[in-house]
């Protein structure tokens, strides 16, 4: 089991997607284990996209990702970072494929509606920056054992 940090964006929060966009993780049978609204400060936002510093989209990053509120999600299941991202679909919305989030909801390139963290490393880092202790959850769901095979004692 693993857990992945999501963030909906000021434009999936704007735009009133974020229900849709929960429901679509919820459905996959991904549990969701964190959920907080903030608004990203600069300084919080820097520390997010250090990797980014410098590159021509930054100060634009920043300043949408701090415009407006958004919906930080923490997101459970096996293998949740890479099922997330594959449900996110490519970075820009102009070409990411129809069934993902982005190529479903949205057409921009800057605009892309959703973060996911991209490794183990990256949502250990985002947890740290985003959730403070007690944040997560570590809860029962009474359907686990529909959502998984769990004949063999592991989730599978
Ligand atoms: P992803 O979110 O798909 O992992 P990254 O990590 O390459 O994408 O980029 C982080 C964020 O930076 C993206 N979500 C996107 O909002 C923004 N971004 C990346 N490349 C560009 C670009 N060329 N122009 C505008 N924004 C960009």
């Amino acid at each position: 089991m693993e857990t992945t940090l999501i963030i909906l964006k000021p434009d999936a929060v704007q735009r009133g997607l974020m229900g849709k966009i929960i429901t679509r993780f919820e459905e996959k049978g991904l549990q969701i284990v964190g959920v907080k609204m903030m608004q990203i400060s600069p300084e919080l936002a820097a520390t997010h996209y250090q990797d980014h510093k410098g590159k021509p989209f930054y100060d634009g990053l920043v300043g949408f990702m701090t415009s407006a509120p958004v919906l930080v999600l923490a997101i459970k299941g096996v293998g949740a970072i890479a099922i997330c991202r594959k449900m996110m679909g490519a970075t820009f919305g102009s070409n990411a494929d129809s069934g993902t989030i982005r190529g479903d909801f949205g057409v921009s390139n800057s605009f892309n509606l959703i973060h996911g963290s991209d490794s183990p490393e990256a949502a250990k880092r985002e947890f740290g920056l985003f959730f403070s202790e007690g944040g997560v959850l570590d809860y029962e769901r009474k359907i686990e054992s529909w959502v998984y095979d769990m004949s063999g004692g592991d989730p599978e």
